[in-house]
């Protein structure tokens, strides 16, 4: 794998962890920075050793936003041509699951980041929210949408409009993260559950993520079709066979990820 400026990256036992690495500046997201996340996330997807990925930050905030600095003399067009927000589009199509652990600042396009995750793990201390429109613009890597979409418009326009951060406890209560830890624990709490899905079918995990996402934007019809070709496609893993057969035997399945 490459080296990397803005991130560190480590592996081990079936689950790679990816830490954003800026911390001087609470983590902002700059261009670099996504184009190493995008690359990790990749290498990592191809990996057969990686079962699951974690994402965090260094430092005391998960990320404070996007690099304002680096952004705030940009033109339109400079914007445009550069085309950055391909990278951003690449997140969509990591096919291992992601686990995001939060703590400290996940605000505008960190947060945007954040909801890229399959799965949220925060710290009791974690704030979230899209300051954009008090600095003048508004979230520009999915935030309008992937928030609308997982806690409903009215809600997510309250957000969006003011800027406001929401604690942990908020967000977990709209149904933003899965669980609330304490900080200390937060890294660890998150290997815990990601060691779960580690001894997993691998192919099942991977059609169910597919499929979960399909359920977010396509009729019930259309995601349910989705689902029933993954579900017979199953049928052709050793996987399928070795766990239906455990069963029937009584005994534990042993996984291959075939
Ligand atoms: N960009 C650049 N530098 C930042 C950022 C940022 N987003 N956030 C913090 N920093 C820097 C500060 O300038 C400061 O640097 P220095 O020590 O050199 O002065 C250092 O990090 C520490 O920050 P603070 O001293 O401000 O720390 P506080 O604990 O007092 O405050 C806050 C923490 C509240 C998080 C505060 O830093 C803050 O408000 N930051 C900006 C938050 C924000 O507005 N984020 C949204 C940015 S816009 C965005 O994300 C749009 C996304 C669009 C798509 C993405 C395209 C790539």
């Amino acid at each position: 794998m490459n080296s990397f400026e803005m991130i560190e990256t480590i592996s081990s036992n079936g689950i790679a962890h990816i830490q954003l690495n800026r911390p001087k500046v609470l983590n902002a997201i700059n261009r670099q920075m996504v184009k190493e996340i995008v690359q990790a996330l990749e290498f990592f997807d191809h990996d057969d050793d990686v079962k699951v990925i974690i994402l965090s930050g260094k430092g005391r905030a998960f990320a404070a936003g996007a690099d304002i600095d680096e952004m705030a003399n940009a033109s339109t067009i400079q914007l445009e041509l550069m085309n950055q927000f391909v990278d951003w589009d690449k997140l969509t199509f990591i096919k291992k699951p992601i686990i995001g652990a939060v703590h400290g600042f996940a605000l505008g396009g960190a947060f945007e980041l954040a909801l890229c995750c399959d799965m949220l793990f925060a710290s009791e201390d974690a704030k979230f929210g899209f300051p954009e429109v008090n600095i003048g613009v508004m979230p520009g890597a999915g935030g309008t949408q992937r928030l609308t979409k997982l806690i409903g418009k009215t809600r997510a326009l309250e957000w969006l409009w003011t800027g406001e951060q929401m604690t942990a406890n908020q967000a977990y209560e709209l149904g933003i993260i899965n669980r609330l830890i304490a900080p200390e624990v937060l890294i660890e709490e998150t290997y815990k559950f990601a060691e779960k899905i580690v001894n997993q079918p691998a192919l099942s995990i991977r059609f169910i993520k597919e499929s979960v996402h399909r359920a977010v934007d396509s009729t019930i019809l259309e995601g349910m079709y989705f689902e029933r070709k993954n579900f017979s496609i199953l049928f052709s893993s050793e996987d399928q066979k070795e766990g239906m057969k455990a069963f029937l035997e009584k005994r534990k399945a042993q996984f291959t990820g075939k």
